[in-house]
């Protein structure tokens, strides 16, 4: 994960929303992938998340590179399964330093995706590439994917199934997130952004009680490239994250 990081955290940005929701998440200038590599290297994001056919017209090498080879439509109705769509190989020679992939705990369908994680898991590995997990309880079993105990849960997933980090979505507080933290033990934690929040200062208080809780970082898309400002989004999130400032002083930088 080292290329990822920078003092020992990392700030992902992450642009696989069109296959996940469709185009619904975009407007004019968002649509554009070409627009996100811009702001991925204007903004000095350690990562920007990409799937397979955005990485081979768009990428362009300038920032580090998680291809996401799995995926699906939000489309379908059911319990959820995403199965690969892009091998191991293929994303190294596109240029990704890991790949990511996403497990759907809790579903009727998890075993599946939990068997197709570990033989990528080891495939990455041996391309000396990191094995991002993005683990979303979700299905008819989980009545709330954010209570602290489901998160501790997806966490802990992320560690026993040899994830070099996890992606997960906050719980709410400090506290609970600290032992959804703990639980990941060396698998490191990085927020998932989810829907815009209401406003900046909240989606700020999460970021900065995740790191709080001792996440290595996050792992964000609609609450940076749906702001009206982007890049200013950026800058404020690097002071937050990367040089650990509090709200008040990402907000003055
Ligand atoms: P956001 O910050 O925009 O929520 O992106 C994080 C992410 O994990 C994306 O990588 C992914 O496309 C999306 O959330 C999945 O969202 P959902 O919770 O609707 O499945």
């Amino acid at each position: 994960m080292a290329v990822f990081l920078e003092n020992n955290r990392g700030l992902l940005l992450a642009y696989d929303q069109g296959l996940e929701h469709g185009p619904t998440d975009f407007n004019e200038r968002n649509v554009d992938p070409a627009f996100i590599m811009e702001l991925a290297a204007a903004g000095r994001f350690n990562g920007v998340v990409f799937q397979k056919g955005l990485a081979e017209k768009y990428y362009d090498g300038r920032v580090p590179l998680v291809l996401k080879v799995n995926g699906k439509t939000n489309l379908v109705k059911g319990e959820p399964v995403s199965r690969q769509i892009c091998s191991v190989d293929h994303a190294s020679k596109i240029g990704a330093k890991a790949v990511g992939y996403t497990i759907y705990a809790g579903s009727a369908h998890e075993s599946i995706m939990l068997e197709e994680f570990g033989r990528i898991q080891e495939e990455a590995h041996k391309l000396k590439m990191a094995a991002i997990a993005w683990i979303y309880p979700r299905g008819e079993a989980i009545k709330n994917d954010t209570a602290p105990e489901i998160i501790a849960y997806a966490a802990r997933t992320g560690l026993e199934v040899g994830a070099d980090a996890v992606k997960i979505k906050y719980t709410g507080d400090v506290e609970s997130f600290k032992w959804a933290v703990r639980s990941a033990g060396k698998t490191r934690v990085f927020m998932s952004g989810g829907p815009k929040a209401p406003s900046e200062a909240d989606f700020l208080k999460q970021v900065r009680g995740c790191l709080d809780a001792g996440a290595a970082g996050v792992a964000v898309g609609r609450n940076v490239w749906q702001s009206l400002d982007p890049l200013r989004m950026a800058r404020v999130l690097r002071s937050l994250v990367i040089e650990d400032r509090s709200v008040e002083e990402a907000l003055r930088a």
